[in-house]
């Protein structure tokens, strides 16, 4: 498979513990390369365009709260198959609910505050990326 590109955040429960650091390296363990990086404070403007697809569910308000509650690393992961490796590596939302060894599973501090956030599909990765990064911020 040809080299695929997905957006990767890592949330403000991680930038508050430091461990970015841990969070990336699993990241990179699964051969995802980060090829675009930047350490932003979001507004609350850009978490609800953002998150526009989640606007009518109930946690909306209290997800964009999380999201600008403190800083984060938004970036461009490269790789095979990056967008379905991504997601496997990141688990399922709900920490709870992850399987052993997943970034969810030994980091996340609850469904929201979960660490992560990974593209589900080409078409938003693509929209994703372009949300946060000019072409010239990307260096594959
Ligand atoms: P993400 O978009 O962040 O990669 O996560 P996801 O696909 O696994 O989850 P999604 O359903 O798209 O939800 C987006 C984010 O909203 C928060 N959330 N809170 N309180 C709740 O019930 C609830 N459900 C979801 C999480 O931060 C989730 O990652
Ligand atoms: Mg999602």
């Amino acid at each position: 498979m040809a080299l695929e590109r997905t957006f990767s955040i890592v949330k403000p429960d991680a930038t508050k513990r430091n461990i970015t650091g841990k969070v990336i390296d699993r990241l990179e363990s699964a051969g995802l390369r980060v090829i675009a990086s930047k350490r932003i404070h979001m507004t609350k403007e850009q978490a609800e365009g953002f998150y526009a697809v989640h606007k009518e569910r109930p946690f909306f308000g209290e997800l964009v709260s999380f999201m600008t509650s403190g800083p984060v690393i938004v970036q461009v992961l490269e790789g095979e198959n990056a967008i379905a490796k991504n997601r496997e590596v990141m688990g399922a939302t709900n920490p709870a609910d992850a399987a052993p060894g997943t970034i969810r599973a030994d980091f996340a501090e609850s469904i929201e505050a979960n660490s992560v956030h990974g593209s589900d599909a080409p078409e938003t990765a693509a929209e994703e990326i372009k949300f946060f990064f000019s072409d010239d911020e990307i260096v594959g």
